[in-house]
């Protein structure tokens, strides 16, 4: 089965997603999500300057061959771009590989490990009150999981707190905005709030919480140990993890399960923290980590070390990131969590999926290959529209992390 055709597709229903199309001479095609938040045209130029071109006429089912040829074979290997890029194809092939076997991927990775993919939703407020309310609806909405966050008296505008409730949209500005940040007064104020909402809605619910690397080890320390009466799922990306071993002071100080990931390329980037058992999610996905090829070997590796899979599930991660994803972790033996913001009806029209939600889990379908589709005439009536994420600085100027 040759690959005679691969295209890009960029669309912007409300927000940018680059989508890589496979085609082969039997007809059969495969599609994967290449978006990297902020940064979209640089893994445009990289699949269509520089691996469409060495993928026509190679065999498609030959997936881990062509993984090594575009991991070893660029010689540049790793980082965003390139290992975005490397995912959408590896995803593709996937989805190819699962409709030529008439199967759901999930069966052809090794079928169904559990009845659904739990997953969690995005609560967030101006304020402890609001967040609150917010909790509630997704309560009600029927999840197991939410991550909860608030706005910090104080300070102008809070990571995590959007106005558009269910479809939480970073990516807001022509030019990146700036945020301001105070350690301090995020530090006094959030173990406030998982009190507010353990003495309101008690301990049957997990509750998660995003740090966004905004924290030094010593700091992330003690927000864990204030955070251990209410008992939280995980503290996630709580200190910038450029450097593994900053994990170990957090890890020494606090019982609060951590989570980190999001942002890496591969199994290099979480070695350390996966071995010497500094982490219990590794929260990798197919779209930045090198797609459903390079997660397997991330959670073989991280199931010797007692660290589950939380993949990353952000609006910025299209829905066909999300179909592979649930495939995978509908298999995957040490899955944890799986995290889920919903798309707006714009991109779930664009993108015509075949996995469903049901009282806080998620299923991928029983349609063979991932199960999601794209529309390509609908999505050329999206123009790219360019949008950066966030800088942040601390209130004294100095730059930090966003
Ligand atoms: O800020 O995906 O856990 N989720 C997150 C996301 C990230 C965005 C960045 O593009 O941290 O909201
Ligand atoms: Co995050």
């Amino acid at each position: 089965m040759k690959i005679i055709e691969a295209k890009v597709i960029v669309t912007c229903p409300g927000r940018n997603f680059v989508t890589l199309k496979i085609i082969t001479d039997q007809g059969l095609y495969g599609i994967g999500d290449a978006t990297l938040n902020g940064r979209e045209l640089s893994v445009v130029s990289y699949l269509e300057d520089h691996v469409i071109p060495c993928l026509i006429g190679r065999d498609a089912s030959r997936i881990e061959d062509i993984w090594q040829y575009l991991y070893r074979g660029c010689y540049w290997r790793r980082g965003p771009v390139t290992m975005s890029a490397i995912s959408a194809v590896d995803t593709a092939l996937w989805d190819i590989k699962a409709k030529a076997a008439n199967m759901p991927l999930y069966q052809l990775l090794g079928g169904a490990s559990r009845e659904g993919v739990m997953v969690y939703g995005h609560a967030n407020g101006n304020d402890i009150e609001e967040t609150k309310e917010e909790v509630s609806k997704y309560i009600e909405l029927g999840y197991k999981a939410i991550r909860a966050q608030t706005g910090i008296p104080g300070l102008p505008s809070t990571y995590g707190v959007s106005k558009d409730k269910m479809y939480y949209e970073p990516a807001d500005g022509a030019l990146p905005t700036e945020n301001v940040w105070s350690t301090e007064k995020y530090l006094d104020h959030t173990p406030k709030l998982f009190e507010a909402l353990r003495n309101e809605f008690g301990f049957e619910h997990h509750l998660l919480h995003d740090v966004h690397h905004r924290l030094t080890p010593i700091e992330a320390a003690r927000l864990g140990k204030s955070l251990e009466p209410y008992r939280l799922f995980w503290m996630e990306d709580c200190v910038a993890a450029d450097n593994q071993e900053s994990l170990r002071r957090v890890r020494e100080h606090t019982v609060t399960p951590l989570a980190i990931g999001e942002i890496f390329n591969t199994v290099w980037d979480c070695k350390t923290l996966i071995e010497q058992e500094l982490i219990d999610y590794i929260r990798t996905t197919v779209v930045h980590a090198g797609g459903i090829s390079h997660l397997k070997q991330i959670a073989g590796f991280a199931a010797l070390h007692h660290v589950k899979m939380g993949c990353h599930g952000a609006t910025d991660l299209s829905p066909v990131c999300m179909g592979a994803s649930l495939n995978f972790n509908l298999w995957v033996p040490n899955f944890g969590v799986q995290e889920y913001m919903r798309h707006t009806e714009e991109t779930d029209a664009v993108f015509p999926h075949a996995y469903s939600f049901k009282d806080g889990y998620l299923h991928p379908g029983d349609k063979p290959g991932h199960g999601v589709e794209i529309d390509e005439a609908l999505a050329a009536k999206y123009p790219y529209k360019r949008a950066f994420l966030p800088v942040n600085r601390k209130e004294d100027g100095t730059m930090w992390n966003w």
